[in-house]
């Protein structure tokens, strides 16, 4: 009997040694002399891989038990970042893989660095949902999670004369050796067409949906290791196809185009994940793309759960499914068009079974965000969803009209379809109502739900509302990508805080000890180095790395306010050429994010934050004291580098707006002292690190209502502020545009005219806490001790507690531990 280190699955050195080789003959037909990096790269992920699918098997054996409970988790977005690194710490196998890649003549970096990552999300939701992934497989829950496999993620973002450029983003260029493609585990999605009603032999009434066109799609698994367990989950991605790939009828007919482009329509569906752009209405093939891959997946788990036997009607003892956001809300009325029309479940009984099994997340509180379609339109895509979706309505409203005693605004506030001449479906109303839990994802998020968007919903079903504060996982937001903080970590309080991010209080009694602040302020360094060294090969910008490094990478949005940051790089600037022997504290601002290609203000502040990074960085006065770097193509990749070498966090948004955020959280856990308002996770973040170690400044959500009540005037602000009109008067007479005035008119007339988001009203307050912030770093000791208790605070923004959370309160899944077998 061979051991495990002998089979194709060991872990030792030699063991990875020969299982890169064997890829790289047997499975790619390659051999050293010939083999490029990328093949090396393929060879190893397929080794790697190999080794997850034996705890895949052995997770997928144990979730066939029919009393296992899995969390099904719905999201359009999946921000993963590349693959090898992760799966190489879950498995505890770093070190014996860089030993085998040195046995072969590679580098382990250059390889890691080979990987293209899987950019399919925009921003915060994706990446919550990887870190999710990430936390259900470490704390062994048995999870799904489903999605689009999109063929084109999130643009690469590129900077041409300090403009933000689009390219499209062919992540498969080179083949994915993470997925498999399950050819036989294909379900048809119906779209367009038209309904017809009958009454059958049993004089029920009937309806049958005669499709315009039938997708086919096809899952494609990845799968997600846990931390340090043999739980392997799995992230089941559709692509979308045509049923048959040919029509030879078609092309018989002589009608070759037709044949073709059907399944050029079909493939389109899968094709760009969208981006959160201003504008998405009236964007069918996002109604498609949405549409089909609830569809697929909810086919899928109900197909899962009857070949073990499950009835229909207790679906939810086997599936509790989780909408991330309204972009998979559409999944309640399909979900009761597969029970009524397929199942023929009574209808009552089905919303019944409907309502048990959704759960919904809100991830915004901005109106426009939130998403809406157009009767119309969306009755030209889903016609039998339209129809169910009245019926929904109508029964749903009259239970409304009893329980509130006939109340119109109410009534008209919670109907799922909104009255007037354009009707549209409202998906946020269809989650709610179809949900038996609803959650923020921050506290004051949570809170502001309720006062706000979904008050009438919590007036009513204040039992549905809970908080769930989001968290990121510490496997690859500091394991992976601050290798050196975790180990000086470790060296003091073991590895326990990997898993159980709690244990790193463990480090508070050592925030006084001279020794140990050296120590961390020498990583620090490193990792600045080392972005510095980055930076330079990037933008060409050389930065000083004793420097601060001021860190403020996100979307670029105007409610996150990147423009206060350059208002006040501006006014500090102004301050040196106004004195130039003026104190002050060495710092370099960067900036990184990408815009929604169609969001014209957004774009407008990359280019003024790239022009007057152009003016400053190269003033002979300003003698390096501050340099300004945008670095492009912000991305998962790019934030592992970032995150590690930054001293001060920007969570700078307009209080009331941020939903939560998360980069707060990875900023934080790597030492950087935040500078931010009273918004979106930053309150608990403040909370949990005190007050003494956050630099609060800005108007709280209260008063940013207040002000806007009174009449808010931005233009009194900038009458008022003589740093920020000279700023203001700048941008405006072309002095960081070559003289050209023109270029930011628009965002200049926003912000004195508008400013909705108050930039001009929190920026004397914020200009002063800077001037703290550079006090601070003055004190190297007092500096390193408030980066060290940063750390150490932080245990509550792992994602494992918010996962817990959701487990305990929503889901009622417990951990279910996966047993290897030789
Ligand atoms: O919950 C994850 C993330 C939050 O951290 C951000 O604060 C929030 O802006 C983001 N929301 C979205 C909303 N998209 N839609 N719809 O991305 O979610």
């Amino acid at each position: 009997i061979l051991t495990r280190e002998e089979t194709r699955t060991g872990l030792g050195p030699e063991t990875l040694k020969r299982a890169i080789l064997n890829h790289l003959f047997y499975n790619q037909g390659k051999f050293p002399e010939i083999a490029t990096r990328n093949d090396y790269y393929m060879a190893m992920s397929f080794a790697v891989r190999d080794r997850l699918l034996q705890r895949w098997v052995a997770s997928v054996k144990k979730y066939l038990n029919a009393d296992q409970k899995i969390v099904s988790y719905l999201s359009a977005e999946y921000l993963l970042g590349p693959h090898l690194a992760n799966n190489l710490i879950n498995l505890g196998i770093y070190e014996n893989m860089e030993k085998a890649s040195n046995s072969l003549g590679m580098n382990l970096d250059w390889l890691i660095a080979k990987e293209q990552e899987p950019g399919l999300g925009n921003g915060g939701l994706g990446r919550l949902a990887a870190c999710y992934m990430d936390s259900l497989a470490t704390l062994e829950i048995p999870a799904i999670g489903y999605g689009i496999r999109y063929q084109f993620g999130i643009f690469e973002q590129d900077i041409k004369d300090g403009w933000q450029i689009e390219d499209t983003d062919n992540w498969l260029r080179r083949g994915n050796p993470w997925e498999i493609a399950k050819r036989e585990l294909g379900y048809d999605v119906k779209l367009g067409g038209y309904v017809q009603h009958y009454t059958d032999i049993n004089g029920k009434f009937k309806a049958n949906w005669i499709p315009g066109m039938i997708v086919k799609g096809i899952a494609y698994d990845t799968p997600i290791l846990g931390y340090r367990v043999n739980t392997c989950n799995t992230l089941r991605l559709w692509k979308s196809e045509a049923p048959k790939s040919f029509d030879f009828q078609t092309f018989n007919q002589g009608l070759y185009s037709g044949a073709v482009s059907d399944k050029t329509v079909c493939e389109n569906i899968s094709k760009v994940l969208y981006p959160n752009d201003e504008q998405r209405e009236g964007k069918i093939l996002r109604l498609q793309q949405q549409y089909f891959f609830v569809s697929c997946s909810l086919q899928d788990m109900i197909a899962i759960h009857l070949s073990q036997g499950g009835k229909i009607e207790r679906f939810y003892d086997k599936f509790v499914v989780q909408l991330n956001d309204t972009h998979p809300a559409i999944g309640v009325a399909e979900m009761m068009r597969l029970l009524v029309d397929v199942y023929e479940v009574e209808w009552d009984l089905a919303w019944d079974i409907t309502k048990k099994s959704f759960a919904y997340t809100n991830h915004t509180l901005l109106p426009e965000a939130l998403e809406t379609w157009d009767q119309d339109l969306f009755q030209s895509v889903l016609p039998r969803h339209l129809e169910i979706i009245q019926e929904i309505n109508r029964r749903f409203l009259d239970e409304v009209t009893i329980r509130t005693y006939g109340d119109q605004d109410l009534i008209s506030s919670l109907s799922i379809i909104s009255d007037g001449p354009w009707k549209k479906i409202r998906m946020a109303n269809l989650a709610c109502a179809g949900s038996f839990a609803i959650n923020g994802v921050a506290a004051l998020h949570s809170e502001l739900l309720k006062k706000t968007v979904l008050k009438d919903w919590y007036q009513l079903w204040p039992e549905k509302f809970s908080n769930k504060t989001n968290g990121v996982t510490p496997r690859r937001w500091m394991v992976l990508s601050n290798p050196k903080l975790s180990s000086l970590i470790s060296s003091k309080i073991g590895e326990g805080w990997i898993k159980n991010l709690d244990e790193l209080t463990g480090l508070e009694q050592y925030a006084d000890d001279p020794s140990f602040q050296q120590e961390w302020m020498v990583v620090k360094h490193e990792m600045k180095k080392d972005l510095a060294k980055r930076i330079l090969q990037r933008t060409k910008i050389k930065v000083d790395p004793s420097s601060i490094f001021d860190v403020h990478v996100k979307r670029i949005h105007e409610y996150k306010r990147q423009h206060l940051n350059i208002l006040h790089v501006i006014a500090l600037y102004n301050r040196i050429k106004q004195n130039p022997d003026a104190e002050v504290v060495p710092r370099t601002f960067i900036f990184a994010g990408k815009a929604a290609p169609g969001y014209h203000l957004a774009k407008l502040m990359i280019k003024l934050i790239t022009s007057v990074a152009d003016v400053v960085n190269q003033d002979p006065i300003v003698k390096d004291r501050i340099k300004v770097v945008f670095y492009p193509n912000y991305n998962v990749t790019n934030a592992q580098r970032i995150y590690p070498a930054a001293d001060v966090s920007e969570q700078i948004s307009t209080a009331g707006k941020e939903a939560s955020g998360t980069g707060n959280m990875k900023l934080s856990m790597n030492g950087a002292l935040t500078i931010g308002t009273l918004d979106g996770a930053n309150v608990e973040i403040r909370d949990c690190v005190g007050a003494e170690n956050f630099f609060l400044f800005g108007l709280t959500e209260e008063e940013v209502q207040q002000k806007k009540s009174e009449g808010y005037n931005p233009f009194d602000y900038y009458m008022a502020n003589p740093e920020l009109k000279l700023a203001i008067d700048q941008i405006n007479s072309g002095y960081f545009s070559h003289m050209n005035g023109s270029v930011f008119k628009d965002l200049i007339n926003s912000l004195l005219y508008h400013d909705q988001y108050l930039v001009l009203a929190d920026f004397e307050s914020y200009v002063a806490e800077q001037e703290r912030v550079a006090e601070a770093y003055k004190d190297k000791q007092r500096w390193a001790k408030m980066s060290i208790l940063n750390a150490a605070r932080m245990g509550k923004f792992s994602s494992d507690r918010s996962i817990k959370d959701y487990c305990d309160d929503i889901w009622k899944v417990g951990p279910s531990p996966v047993e290897l077998v030789d």
